[in-house]
């Protein structure tokens, strides 16, 4: 059997100090925020895997629609013997486009990054034994971080799916964008997924399911730092508030002290003072429009092949050139 490979390219210390730098730089300032990429420790990562097969969140089911639909043609029109995916967690839907390119006959790599090094373990081995001819080379890695690592392989594919980059703020994305593009060569191709702006009351509902998996996906930020740094937030003093940030066009989801709350973090070497109904902003999660997502691309020197949607126009995948 083709073994998987699993590269670590994140330092043994990475989460250690990594989280420590994120939570003085935010957590210590106002607005308080925290990085969304603490939330998928292995607990975390379970609880997303639930989210993502919850009724009211509707976009992996749109992509799933999406990539069903577009998968073949992707990988006949595409040069690529190498696909790559960013943030792949357990790269569920991916199969349907590894599936296409096994079919197509080029697929000679596989190469999932995501910084949960079990999550990705147990897709690489899962991958390897439905991909016999294919060399499945995982990456432990940031995709913020670890960009410049994927410059080595020719002929590639970059999908980066489920709309994470949503997550990012302006600028970040703008940089992370540009640092794609550069580590592009001239054929390559990105294959991006973005959940599209709609009705607020559609997008809260997918924020704020009534079984609370959400609210307990975000709040399990809180039990990371309580475990990493040693901290003594009290999660049930903490409401959960998502809400649509119009101007800005994202979901804006956060935890509300309920009570002033006096917290250690000894792990950082900080202590806060939250007052009753102060805010830790814990994720972001933007939406876009397929034109502005065009100009966004072509800022960067991308240019959009072909944009799909799913039926119902909540979802876009986006496939672009250099
Ligand atoms: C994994 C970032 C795409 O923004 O919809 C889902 C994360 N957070 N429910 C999203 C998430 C709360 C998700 N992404």
């Amino acid at each position: 059997m083709n073994a998987p490979k699993v590269d670590i390219l994140l330092a043994a210390d990475w989460a250690a100090s990594g989280l420590v730098q994120d939570v003085r730089r935010g957590l210590g300032s106002q607005p308080r925020t925290l990085p969304p990429k603490w939330l998928y420790d292995e607990a975390g990562s379970r609880l997303f895997d639930e989210i993502t097969r919850l009724p009211e969140y509707y976009p992996t089911e749109c992509e799933r629609t999406i990539l069903r639909e577009a998968a073949a043609e992707i990988a006949a029109t595409s040069h690529a013997t190498t696909v790559v995916e960013l943030g792949s967690g357990t790269s569920d839907k991916t199969r349907l486009l590894l599936d296409a390119y096994a079919d197509a006959g080029h697929l000679e790599r596989f190469v999932p990054v995501d910084v949960s090094e079990e999550t990705l373990r147990e897709a690489a081995d899962m991958l390897a034994a439905r991909y016999p001819t294919t060399s499945v080379e995982a990456v432990v890695g940031d995709f913020t971080l670890h960009l410049g690592h994927l410059a080595r392989y020719g002929r590639k594919l970059i999908a980066f799916l489920g709309g994470t980059i949503g997550n990012l703020y302006v600028e970040e994305r703008a940089a992370f964008l540009g640092a794609l593009a550069d580590s592009m060569a001239d054929d390559d191709e990105l294959l991006l997924g973005t959940d599209l702006v709609k009705e607020a009351d559609r997008l809260i509902t997918a924020y704020d399911d009534p079984g609370g998996v959400t609210e307990a996906f975000v709040k399990n930020s809180l039990h990371v730092l309580n475990r990493e740094l040693g901290a003594d937030f009290d999660p049930d003093a903490f409401s959960y508030v998502p809400f649509w940030d119009r101007r800005m066009q994202r979901m804006d989801l956060r935890l509300r002290a309920e009570m002033p709350q006096h917290v250690a973090l000894p792990g950082a070497g900080i202590e806060l003072d939250l007052a009753s109904g102060e805010e830790i902003r814990v994720e972001i999660s933007t939406k876009f429009t397929p034109e502005g997502l065009r100009k966004e691309l072509e800022a960067v020197g991308l240019r959009v092949a072909r944009t799909w949607t799913d039926p119902t126009d909540s979802f876009a995948v986006t496939l672009a050139r250099k």
